[in-house]
């Protein structure tokens, strides 16, 4: 099985990508609106369909990435009858199961932070999703959205904690940038739940949390209750470019294709930061590129002109790669990579200057 943990630093939320190997049939656990263009690529270069997107609860503190990314991908939604959510393709009880290929995650009702709080079990009980009730030595709270401490209480330990002692927890968040635990650890050690500690004991606890709530409650609820469905943003993101059809890595590096660029030529201008030898040299260049070494391209990136969108280009795609993180920082917003440089233009047969046949 193929499995990544992914971060949003904005609202400290892991989103968690499961695959099968064979077939590439992926599921994402939490998905995070404004992440959809990271998890899209990763999903892509790993050669992954996305067949579900599968909510731990309505989050407070995010939206949900979960339509933009059936929109995108086609991939189907999936989260808690009880959530009282609209718009999911599919509504999910204790004890149903999703699959993904020829594996499969487990449906656990863990209501208490929320009333309709799922956690999701892998098929051979390795790993759990436990969304926002178990915490690293910690549980989400249960002062708003039906939140319950006697119900999570009951959730933690006849869904959670009866699990096998090594099975690795994974939560929705952390604050303290911890990546997971297990059964076993939050059993003897998680503070407000974890040995001797009861109901009482941890009813007590929980109503005297004292937090502020969620900055983005007032925008998260209402969105995350159609599935992250936003209106007037369409399919796009507000920071994606629309000069060309570009592509972003998952690396964070916008691309283009070589046979876009050679169709707009006229429309770009095409920034060669190969050394000059190399410019030169056998593989030739791209006609019309203006030669700029990738060591002077910082002192000079001022005087490039804002008028054309700049293509950055170099031997293999990394020189220029890097050029486009120069030329972003210096106020240059319509830029691009040449997906696989000169290499790939030559390999494509495209139209070249100065080449040695
Ligand atoms: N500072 C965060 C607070 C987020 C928050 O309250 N998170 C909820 C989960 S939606 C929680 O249960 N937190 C548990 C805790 O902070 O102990 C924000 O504004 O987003
Ligand atoms: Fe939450």
């Amino acid at each position: 099985m193929l499995f990544r943990q992914l971060f949003d630093p904005q609202s400290s939320t892991y989103s968690y990508l499961l695959a099968d190997r064979e077939g590439g049939e992926a599921v994402l656990i939490d998905p995070v609106f404004e992440q959809v263009p990271r998890d899209s690529a990763l999903i892509r270069e790993l050669g992954l369909t996305l067949g579900w997107t599968l909510e731990t609860h309505v989050h407070a503190d995010h939206v949900t990435g979960a339509w933009l990314l059936r929109q995108r991908l086609g991939s189907r939604i999936a989260l808690a009858a009880a959530s009282g959510a609209d718009g999911a393709d599919r509504w999910l009880d204790d004890r149903d199961t999703v699959a993904f290929g020829r594996r499969f995650v487990q449906v656990r009702a863990t209501p208490g932070h929320t009333s309709g709080c799922l956690t999701y079990v892998l098929d051979d009980e390795t790993m759990a999703f436990t969304g926002d009730c178990v915490l690293i030595r910690g549980c989400g709270r249960t002062d708003f959205q039906q939140g319950d401490a006697r119900a999570m209480y009951r959730s933690v330990h006849a869904q959670i904690f009866s699990l096998p002692e090594a099975c690795l927890l994974y939560p929705a968040h952390d604050y303290r940038g911890l990546a997971a635990t297990s059964v076993g650890e939050e059993r003897r050690y998680n503070p407000r739940l974890g040995g001797q500690l009861s109901e009482d004991d941890f009813v007590g606890y929980m109503n005297n949390l004292g937090l502020p709530h969620p900055r983005q409650i007032d925008v998260a609820v209402p969105a995350n209750r159609k599935c992250g469905r936003i209106e007037g943003t369409g399919a796009a993101a507000a920071d994606e470019p629309d000069w060309a059809p570009l592509t972003l890595t998952f690396a964070g590096i916008w691309e283009i294709e070589p046979h876009w660029v050679e169709d707009h030529l006229r429309e770009v201008r095409v920034l060669d930061v190969r050394e000059p030898e190399e410019y030169r040299g056998p593989l030739g260049h791209i006609p019309g590129a203006l030669s700029l070494p990738l060591g002077g391209l910082a002192a000079a990136a001022a005087m490039l002109d804002r008028e054309r969108p700049i293509v950055a280009v170099c031997r293999a795609g990394g020189r220029s790669a890097q050029a486009t993180v120069i030329l972003r920082k210096a106020g240059h917003e319509r830029v691009a990579n040449l997906a696989g440089g000169m290499l790939r233009w030559r390999a494509e047969h495209l139209v070249v200057e100065g080449a040695v046949e």
